[in-house]
């Protein structure tokens, strides 16, 4: 089993799409772990996206992640990061395939709605940085024997 960070951003706060994108990932199998509402500081969202402080859109970004409140949640399931990635859809949501979050609720790569771990450091490191240990609730879901042979 694995954990992953998903945040759902201000944009798909501000468009009502908090409990479709919840569900998707419900609807699959994966295990809700940590959640919260919450307006993510400029500090932390430049820690969060420290790895494009270099890029031309790192400012807008910034901005736009600290504008609005965003859901940050901690999903677990089998491997979790690259399946959520693939739910997601690709970056840029024009590119997104059909049936992915970002290729059904999104236009702009500056307006795509999820975010997601890339990996297993960067899911240490995300988690780590939304969510305190005792945020993270370990529970046994009842119907794990009808989603995990
Ligand atoms: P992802 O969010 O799919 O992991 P990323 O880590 O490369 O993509 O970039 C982080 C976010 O930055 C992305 O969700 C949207 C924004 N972004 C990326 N490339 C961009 C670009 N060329 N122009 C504007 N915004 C961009
Ligand atoms: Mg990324």
């Amino acid at each position: 089993m694995q954990r992953t960070f998903l945040a759902i951003k201000p944009d798909g706060v501000q468009r009502a799409l908090v409990g479709k994108i919840i569900s998707r990932l419900e609807e699959r199998g994966f295990k809700l772990v940590g959640l919260k509402l919450m307006k993510v500081s400029v500090e932390l969202a430049e820690k969060h996206y420290g790895e494009h402080k270099s890029k031309p859109f790192f400012k807008g970004l910034v901005d736009f992640i600290t504008s609005g409140p965003i859901v940050a949640m901690v999903w677990e399931g089998k491997d979790a990061i690259n399946s959520l990635r693939k739910m997601m859809g690709k970056t840029n949501p024009l590119d997104a395939e059909l049936g992915t979050i970002r290729g059904d609720f999104a236009i702009d790569i500056g307006r795509n709605v999820v975010h997601g771990s890339d990996g297993p450091e960067s899911a240490e490191r995300e988690i780590g940085l939304f969510f305190k240990n005792e945020e993270l609730i370990e529970w046994n879901p009842d119907i794990r024997k009808w989603i995990y042979e």
